[in-house]
């Protein structure tokens, strides 16, 4: 989006000149879903997608924030009067939240004075690519950069986090905000969400892209069963303690959790383990075949991410299978599969680059046909993380 265009709507809607424009990207994932909160691998991308944010400083104790993609008002609040409550509005609680916690901190204090924030998404909000993570990394690093807080990125993402799981009541994992303010133009970011430990992998796709396809059915996580999957696997993971020394799933490797799944005495919870100590392995094989620059290996991994997501994980639902199985019969495809926590949202495909147009429209027509409403593709590039532009 071009920085005068949201310069001047901030002056439509403040009556004044902004000072500084910021952008905060989206994600995708190419494998590792549902592997953060359990102590595993994931490898995912910020994206040229996302959130543009513009930035004025204001003499009073209030803050206003105005969202151009909702037909609404100025939210307003004061910095002072402990008006910094969650309410029920989706997107406010985001600024909210990493406001309310960057205030928390040594120098919190530093946040003096009221700003106005204006605020354009490219990235449609509940599609499964971190919407959210956006608009708390982007509050994150706009008061860092305005009221020059000593804090780092990695810390920033945490309390994206906390964000999520204290201020808006979904106990999400931390891998969409580190996506989205440690991102790095083309590459993917293979984190342990066990050490924090990570590493850029470029993203080598030789003559395939990814092409990004969303459902346009919108996902609300806090609503959906998220919650219990983060449940149902650490009451597997409680029971794999009476006899492993571990602290999460993501540290046993598929055998070792076949020797001792005879301690999940029930159903579900076997197969929602099952599903996050075989996707972390997947992941780690994924990064190496990509290494190996064995696409092909990587495309049936991929796959094999999406089946273990609908059978064990039960997250996907028919438009995102529809979207990931529609894709595999097409010429061109090394592997699609849905990305993020799913119940509607995205789903990516890996593509040969001279057959993406042809992919597009034949997915996009079973698309149609099945469900009875159009998917949408998006081209978007791999950028760096949240920053001023
Ligand atoms: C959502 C969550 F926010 C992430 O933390 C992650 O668990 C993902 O679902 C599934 O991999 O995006």
């Amino acid at each position: 989006m071009d920085k005068t265009e949201l310069l001047n709507a901030y002056q439509d809607v403040y009556g004044e000149e902004g000072k500084d424009v910021f952008f905060s990207p989206g994600r995708i994932n190419v494998i590792g879903e549902h592997t953060d909160y359990n102590g595993g691998h994931v490898f995912p991308a910020a994206i040229s997608l996302g959130v543009y944010g513009v930035y004025g400083p204001r003499e009073d104790k209030k803050v206003r924030l105005y969202s151009g993609n909702i037909d609404g008002d100025v939210v307003e609040f004061d910095l002072d009067d402990n008006s910094v409550e969650k309410d029920d509005r989706f997107w406010t609680n985001y600024f909210k939240g990493m406001l309310t916690y960057l205030r928390q901190r040594k120098d919190g204090n530093k946040i003096d004075h009221g700003f106005n924030l204006y605020i354009k998404a490219t990235l449609p909000s509940g599609s499964g690519l971190s919407s959210s993570a956006a608009i708390e990394m982007l509050m994150g690093i706009i008061l860092k950069d305005e009221f020059y807080l000593d804090v780092d990125r990695v810390t920033l993402a945490k309390l994206g986090q906390k964000t999520e799981n204290e201020f808006v009541g979904l106990n999400s994992g931390i891998m969409d905000q580190f996506a989205c303010i440690m991102g790095k133009k083309d590459s993917a970011i293979f984190l342990d969400c066990n050490t924090m430990e990570y590493e850029y992998k470029p993203l080598k796709l030789g003559d395939y892209e990814i092409v990004i396809m969303s459902t346009n059915k919108e996902h609300t996580l806090a609503d959906s069963a998220y919650n219990d999957r983060v449940q149902e696997c650490h009451d597997a993971l409680k029971k794999l303690q009476t006899k492993l020394d571990i602290k999460s799933l993501g540290e046993i490797d598929s055998d070792t959790f076949d020797e001792y799944s005879y301690l999940i005495n029930d159903e579900t919870e076997l197969k929602r383990a099952r599903h996050a100590v075989n996707e972390n392995q997947r992941t780690l094989r994924a990064t190496q075949a990509m290494e190996d620059n064995d696409l092909e290996k990587l495309g049936r991994l991929i796959d094999a991410s999406h089946v273990s997501l609908h059978y064990d994980y039960e997250v996907t639902g028919k438009e995102l299978d529809t979207l990931a199985e529609s894709s595999w019969k097409q010429a061109g495809v090394l592997g699609a599969r849905m990305i993020g926590g799913g119940f509607g949202g995205s789903a990516i495909a890996i593509v040969k680059k001279d057959q993406a147009e042809d992919f597009k429209k034949a997915v996009g027509k079973i698309y149609r046909d099945t469900i009875g409403y159009d998917a949408s593709f998006y081209d978007a590039e791999i950028v760096d993380g949240t920053k001023k532009i």
